[in-house]
């Protein structure tokens, strides 16, 4: 079969929730993956950071073919050997002292808000049902109903109301809005330490210390969705470092098991965790041997092969050579680590097509809206590999 044979499989059969780039992937190896005919590109997406370790690490494969060999799922029911270590180890890692695992990131996010509400309830003294929290216009936080419902982009959102109440949205970057938004209330400020979706879009320095000093100052719960930002992708373990602050709760996912398997986890610093009591939150595949003994290894292997502080230093080296190339369609270059945005003039085509033009040099990225290009290697690549992609995107980006 050829890759025309697989897209009709696809249109034919598959629902149309996406638009894919017409590229059929069979394999990967680091941060390079091949087609179904053999032509290999480079993967400047990483599965949307969920493969920030590199396609298919070996250690994280044998970890994964090792556990499954003994145990892959008990339910919560009974207890497991991995568990309880991936608890102490993230927590050494993140400095929290609470975990609650699940499996997807919108999971883990919909756990939040469960966790965070009955904490107004019982411990801030917030009237039953009247919890409120705190977003940010522009949010990516998953697709479940409840986050779409509080998402400000369109094409998240209609078609799929009513939604659940309780939700305020105010401007990313505001910390005085912030403050102004906040009632008797208000239990929690749920937000991306750098908008990904949004396009990469960084906050003002200094924004996360201010917003954390006034959740502290108004007993309101910092929620850092670090499921893209987190796990070495800006160039530290969690994005919230850069500003040397640390949240209540910390969320993360995607890159926590290596693109090998769904796992997710709240991270608590605050006692919030403590208020969901047994039977009171929970999923099948939450927590499971197979999902820990991944995420065991995958934190070892950021850790011990230096990616994050790869990812800061290739970040630079890699922004620098984007802001270097002379293409007056370019609007801004903007990053932090390995989490870059190149933002287009409206009127140069749509990114898109340059999105399309890459993939035919090799190169595999993902426009976000209409004039943004999001490059996310995994953080193994190299300055060889950057210099190999900023010739492409050179040649491209100065075509038009
Ligand atoms: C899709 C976007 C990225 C996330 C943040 C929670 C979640 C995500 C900051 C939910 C997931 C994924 C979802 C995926 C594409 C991708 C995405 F384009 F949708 F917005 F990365 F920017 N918080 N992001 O980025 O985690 O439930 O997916 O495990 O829906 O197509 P999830």
């Amino acid at each position: 079969m050829q890759s025309h044979d697989f897209i009709q499989l696809e249109d034919t059969y598959g629902a149309h929730n996406y638009k894919p780039l017409d590229v059929v992937i069979e394999r990967g190896d680091g941060i390079w993956v091949w087609d179904v005919a053999g032509k290999r590109y480079m993967d400047c997406l990483s599965a949307y950071s969920a493969v920030n370790q590199g396609h298919c690490h070996p250690r994280i494969l044998q970890a994964l073919t090792t556990q499954a060999k003994q145990l892959t799922l008990t339910s919560r029911a009974f207890r497991n050997n991995q568990l309880g270590l991936l608890y102490k180890e993230l927590c050494e890692l993140t400095n929290s002292h609470k975990v609650l695992p699940m499996n997807s990131g919108a999971e883990a996010v919909e756990t939040v808000i469960k966790a965070v509400r009955k904490w107004g309830y019982k411990i801030k003294g917030v009237p039953e049902d009247k919890a409120e929290i705190i977003v940010c216009a522009n949010n990516f936080h998953g697709r479940t109903i409840t986050i779409v419902g509080f998402s400000t982009d369109p094409h998240s959102r209609e078609g799929f109301g009513p939604f659940t109440p309780g939700f305020r949205v105010i401007p990313f970057g505001d910390a005085p809005a912030l403050e102004a938004a906040i009632t008797p209330h208000t239990v929690g400020f749920l937000v991306e330490p750098i908008q990904g979706e949004a396009g990469v879009i960084i906050p003002p320095a200094g924004y996360l210390q201010d917003v954390k000093k006034i959740c502290e100052d108004r007993n309101i719960v910092l929620i850092l969705d670090e499921i893209q930002t987190g796990l070495g992708r800006t160039g530290k373990m969690l994005a919230e470092a850069h500003e040397g602050i640390e949240a209540d709760l910390t969320l993360i996912g995607k890159a926590l098991s290596g693109g090998f398997y769904p796992i997710s986890a709240v991270l608590s610093n605050k006692e919030v965790l403590g208020v969901l009591r047994p039977g009171e939150h929970g999923s099948t595949f939450g927590g499971n041997p197979l999902a820990c003994a991944i995420a065991r290894t995958a934190l070892q292997v950021l850790v011990e092969e230096n990616l994050v502080e790869n990812a800061d230093r290739m970040g630079a080296y890699f922004l620098e050579g984007l802001r270097r190339i002379n293409a007056p369609h370019i609007r801004e270059v903007r990053g932090k680590g390995l989490m870059i945005g190149v933002e287009f003039h409206p009127d140069a085509g749509g990114a898109r097509t340059y999105c399309e033009a890459l993939m035919r040099e090799g190169l595999l990225c993902k426009e976000t809206h209409d004039n943004i290009i999001r490059f996310a290697p995994p953080l193994v690549i190299t300055r060889e590999d950057i210099d190999w992609a900023l010739e492409r995107i050179t040649k491209v980006f100065s075509q038009k």
